[in-house]
């Protein structure tokens, strides 16, 4: 090897040492651009009826659900409970037959092999906590469904294709959930992963009718209403993991945590 080619050697494994961290470790939001997108659709049921546009501001969201491993380090740092008195809520429901996250000793802790996948359990004012101590939010209802859908109208996050085992996790049995990096292949247009399928998601509106209206009340966070989740579970049939699905099939008493609901954050 001649001098020169030896130095271009060592320049590029120089530039793939320093750039394999960067390549290997995806970014945590993904960007959401401003502007219109379509939320509902026409021909749908009625809950997401009409399609109608709605207008936003440029945000960010969690290219992944929150796990398991992540909500025992929020429950180390801010207890189980919040308020006080009266006031006084659970952040989780520890002693759920399908808590997957338990104490152990002074600390929590996901379940061994539980890790990575979406937690549960969490009543919707936890995920509110959770991404407060993030220094973020729950996204509201209009800005999941952009970030799932885009603005082509997509039935799926991934386009219109019917959904399979490859893209999303769902049609699976009781808590038989996955890792929430587990369907790349089901990324949404700005790259979010598992948006459709494995748990559905808090958002922070409440279930209100269409048009989709943030100052109408919907966003009112100290209301007790029951809250919307998005994007279908692992025990829901194909067809609830449209991008437009709003979850009426679901037990989401808002208060409590459930098997097959989780959350992302955004900002
Ligand atoms: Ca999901
Ligand atoms: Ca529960």
């Amino acid at each position: 090897m001649n001098r020169r080619r030896a130095g271009l050697a060592a320049l590029a494994a120089l530039a793939a040492a320093l750039c394999a961290p960067l390549l290997a470790q995806a970014p945590d939001m993904v960007e959401v651009p401003a502007g219109p997108f379509t939320m509902g659709r026409d021909d749908g049921p009625e809950d997401e009826r009409p399609a109608h546009p709605v207008a936003l501001p440029a945000f960010r969201i969690d290219r992944l659900p929150v796990t398991n491993a992540e909500y025992a380090a929020f429950l180390d740092a801010a207890g189980l409970h919040g308020g006080a008195g009266a006031q006084r809520y659970r952040r989780y429901d520890d002693d759920d037959g399908d808590a997957r996250i338990r104490r152990v000793g002074e600390r929590w802790r996901a379940d061994p092999g539980r890790e990575r996948h979406p937690v549960s359990e969490v009543p919707w004012a936890g995920a509110r906590d959770y991404c407060a101590w993030r220094g973020k939010r729950l996204p509201t209802e209009a800005e999941w469904e952009k970030a799932a859908r885009g603005t082509d109208r997509r039935r799926h996050p991934w386009g219109d294709a019917a959904p399979d085992a490859r893209r999303a996790h769902f049609g699976a049995g009781w808590m038989d959930t996955v890792p929430v990096d587990a369907r790349p292949a089901g990324a949404s247009p700005y790259g979010a992963l598992d948006m459709a399928g494995n748990h559905w998601e808090w958002v922070s509106s409440l279930v209100r009718p269409y048009p989709y209206r943030a100052d109408d009340g919907r966003e009112d966070p100290a209301s007790d209403g029951v809250r919307g989740t998005r994007g279908g579970g692992h025990d829901s049939p194909g067809r609830e993991l449209t991008t437009t699905e709003r979850g009426r099939n679901l037990s989401r008493a808002p208060r409590a945590g459930h098997h097959n609901i989780g959350f992302r954050c955004a900002r």
